[in-house]
């Protein structure tokens, strides 16, 4: 099915958030005499069709990024250099995930506060999306986002 921005479209809350549980993907590293290869294929490794790609690289310092949810967006979150620190909390259970390498992806479902920390240097983490960017799609208030997991729940 294509998949459309608009919002008159999306599934409700409570649909969205069923098995929302983020997870590490393994991918396959291939390797011979010349290094490394990892790929990745859509509706194989990846669990949606990508309509978007994003590089997030260059973070300074002491600099944490994020401090969102999304309304309706699956992600796929991918270190291919360096390491950061992933905190995603679904309104009950906080869970943190290192992300070091470029053979594991974070799948990240809607409805879930992420908050991205200890970023190294070198760090490039890309990610992809199954939607086009939208800033409506972003609950930036923490005390938004809880009153929206709980109202889906109830
Ligand atoms: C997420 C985490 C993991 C665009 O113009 N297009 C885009 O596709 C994106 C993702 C961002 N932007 C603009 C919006 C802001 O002016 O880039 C700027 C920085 O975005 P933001 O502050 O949202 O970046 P992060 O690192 O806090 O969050 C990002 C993603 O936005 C978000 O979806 O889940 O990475």
């Amino acid at each position: 099915m294509t998949q459309t921005n608009d919002s008159r479209q999306r599934p409700t809350l409570a649909t969205v958030n069923a098995d929302a549980e983020p997870r590490l993907i393994d991918f396959h590293p291939i390797g011979d005499h010349r290094g490394w290869l990892t790929a990745m294929e859509e509706g194989k490794d990846i669990p949606f069709e990508v309509k978007r790609v994003y590089v997030i690289y260059g973070t300074l310092k002491e600099i944490s990024r994020g401090f969102h949810a999304h309304r309706d967006l699956e992600q796929l979150a991918i270190c291919v250099s360096g390491h950061c620190t992933f905190m995603t909390d679904d309104g009950q259970r906080r869970q943190e995930f290192i992300l070091d390498t470029p053979n594991k992806g974070l799948y990240i479902k809607s409805m879930i506060w992420r908050e991205m920390h200890h970023f190294s240097s070198d760090c490039v983490l890309v990610v992809l999306a199954n939607r086009l960017y939208d800033p409506t799609d972003y609950v930036r208030d923490y005390a938004e986002f809880k009153r929206l997991v709980q109202g889906a729940k109830a």
